[in-house]
Formats: structure tokens, sequence, C-alpha cells
């Protein structure tokens, strides 16, 4: 028997189950999605499970379930089985598809923190953490800042003053997979049943910091392995493990670039801390670019708003507009779709 709860399920999931056609079937959480089943965690193991035909009609990629979402099938053989119904979703993950312009992708769902893992070698960049963290922000997902392989060497004092508005926001972590102090106080940040999301360029570690948190290898690496000698292995899926003593771990293969699916950027203003000043503008609708009377203008020239995150704000600022413009410019489109085919429908229920 498998103790749904220490993967998260708890009794708003339950009533939410209740609520479903199929509230008496199954229920179980999406570890792995393969090509065309689903690896499913349930009480009485797991499960490979495929969708009805119901469940893929008619649905975007967004729509299928990920990695993380509490699923109901019916098993029908054993250790099969067939999804009917998925729990509404809430804290997922997402980002903007590859080479589109508003198309979600669903990376993770019922997510409760992410580590968001950069190395402190050439991959540190705290541009791109900031650009997590909104992410993180706008799906009420809590963000945290994993700075790992402190083994190597670096600059402290150079990062420590990167990285200050972020450490004002955010959680932030020095770790080594070689220094188990480290790992263990990352391991006392995870609670019991919740889902921690591991994020970040490809080769920072984000596996390697599963396995430690883990204390046994439970996914690959590209470390040396010891039975074969070969390393070089880089993740190519997202994978659901549990840590002992209670934590969900996700982990995700490096993504090179990760877009904004960010539908207004008020999540945005606060974790840049825009919003402190932007409170002051003369104009309520302030976009502070040249306005006069622009508090976050004058606090960049008083050298209290630091030019670089400034910048870094207007820069992801362009790139959440864009992706909601389109995405509204998508729903009309489809709205009007479907008021084409109602109305075709309507004539031809008249003839
Ligand atoms: N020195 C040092 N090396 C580390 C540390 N953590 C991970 N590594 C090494 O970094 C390399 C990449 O580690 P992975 O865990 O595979 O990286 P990843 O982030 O999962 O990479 P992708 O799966 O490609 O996204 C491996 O050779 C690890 O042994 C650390 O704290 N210190
Ligand atoms: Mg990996
Ligand atoms: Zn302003």
């Amino acid at each position: 028997m498998i103790d749904l709860n220490r993967y998260g399920w708890n009794d708003k999931l339950n009533q939410l189950k209740q609520e479903s056609t199929y509230g008496t079937l199954t229920h179980g959480r999406v570890a792995i999605v393969h090509r065309t089943c689903y690896e499913v965690v349930a009480g009485s193991g797991v499960f490979r499970c495929e969708l009805t035909g119901n469940m893929m009609y008619g649905k975007s990629d967004f729509e299928l379930p990920c990695t993380g979402d509490w699923v109901i099938f019916q098993p029908f053989d054993e250790g099969m089985g067939i999804i009917v119904d998925m729990l509404p979703r809430s804290r997922t993950l997402s980002r903007r598809k590859n080479g589109t312009v508003a198309e979600k992708q669903a990376i993770a769902a019922h997510v409760d923190k992410a580590f968001i893992v950069q190395s402190l070698d050439d991959n540190f960049n705290v541009r791109r953490a900031e650009r997590f963290m909104v992410q993180m922000r706008e799906e009420n997902i809590i963000p945290v800042l994993v700075l790992n392989k402190v083994d190597l060497g670096f600059d402290q004092q150079k990062v420590e003053e990167q990285i200050r508005h972020v450490t004002r926001q955010i959680p932030v972590f020095y770790t080594s997979i070689h220094e188990s102090r480290t790992i263990f106080r990352l391991r006392e940040f995870i609670a019991a049943g919740e889902t921690v999301v591991f994020v970040g360029s490809s080769g920072v570690g984000k596996s390697s910091l599963v396995n430690a948190l883990c204390e046994k290898s439970v996914l690959l690496t590209s470390g040396i392995s010891q039975s074969t000698g070969k390393g070089r292995h880089t993740s190519t899926r997202r994978e659901m493990v549990l840590m002992d003593g209670g934590g969900v771990l996700i982990d995700t293969p490096g993504v090179r670039e990760f877009g904004l699916a960010v539908d207004d950027s008020g999540a945005l203003d606060e974790i840049l801390e825009i919003t402190d000043y932007a409170q002051s503008c003369r104009f309520k609708d302030c976009e502070h670019i040249n306005e006069p009377g622009c508090a976050v203008l004058d606090a960049v020239s008083r050298g209290i708003l630091d030019r670089q995150v400034y910048e870094s704000y207007l820069k992801l600022r362009r790139e959440t507009w864009h992706f909601s413009a389109s995405e509204h410019e998508k729903r009309k489109k489809e709205k009007s779709f479907t008021k084409l085919v109602d109305e075709v429908k309507k004539r031809k229920d008249h003839f």
C-alpha cells in the first residue's frame, strides 16, 4: 500500500474528487508522462495509464495531464488503467511553448515550491533567476534560489551584491552535493506532503540535488556512472520522486530558454520591487519610461533602484505584454469562431 498523503493528497483534493462524475473510481498522481502513457502512483501501486478518447478530444497540450497532476482512472488489468478525469489544477508551473507567441506549456501541477537551481560558475545569472521568479509568483508558487556547486569556489561578495534584491524577496540557499550540511539545510526546508519542482539550465545539478536529498540514486545524472563507467546523462523527462521523511520532488530537464507565460505584470512589479516606488508616481497609469514625476525613474537616478534591475523589469514587462496581448487576441478569435459555428448550426436547424 502507498500512503498518498505523503504524495500531497489532502481534504481539499478529496473534495474536488467528490465533485467529479467519476468520484467513486481510483485516484492517483502522475509521476511521469511518456509519449502515449502516464505513470500514475495510486494507493495500491503504480499504474500505466492511457487517456480515454473523451479526455483527449479537442484539448490543447496545456489541458492534458502533466507531471504532478491528480487524475481519476479505472484500473482494468494488473498495473494498467484508463484515465477518465483530471482534478482541477492549482499552482501549475508553466512556460511559453518554444517557438510560439502565446501558447502555454504545463510543466508541473500542484506545486508548492520551485527550486531555481543555478551553479556558481558561468551559469550564475541573476537576470535568468528573475525570469523564473516572476513566473512562480504569477502561479502562487514559492520561488527559492538554490546556488549549487559552492565547492568549486566563487566570489561570494560579488554574488551577494548581485542578488541583494532577490534575497529580500525569496529564500536563497548555497549548496554542494559534496557538503552534506548544505543538503541537510535544504531538506529541512521541505515539509512532508509538499511538492517541490527543480528548474534551471542543463548541468547545474538538479538531478544530483534530488539524489542527494533522497540519499540515494533515484535519478540518472551526468556524473560518471559507477556501473558502466560512462558519464554524460542529461535528463530528458520530468519525473516525480518521493523523498524519505516527506516531500515530493519533481526533476525537470534543463531548458535553454524559459519564455514567460504571464498574463498580467503585477507579479513582475512586485517581485522586482517596482510597486514600492510606483505608488508614488504622479500619474496612476505611469509606465515609468519618461513620464514627469515618475518615482521609479527617480529611484533609478538616485541609485536606490539598481539600473540593471530596472532594465530587466522593462524587458520582462514587454514580454508579458506581448504574451497576454496575443493570448487575448487568440481567445477573441476562438470566440468569434464558436459564434460562427453556432450561427451555422442555428441556420441548419431552421431548414
Ligand atoms: N562540484 C560539484 N559538481 C556537482 C554538484 N552538483 C552536481 N554536480 C555535477 O554536475 C554535473 C551535472 O549534474 P546533473 O545533476 O546531471 O545536472 P542537471 O541539472 O540534472 O542537468 P540536466 O539533467 O541536463 O538538466 C554532474 O557531473 C554532477 O556530478 C556540486 O554541488 N558540486
Ligand atoms: Mg538532470
Ligand atoms: Zn512611474
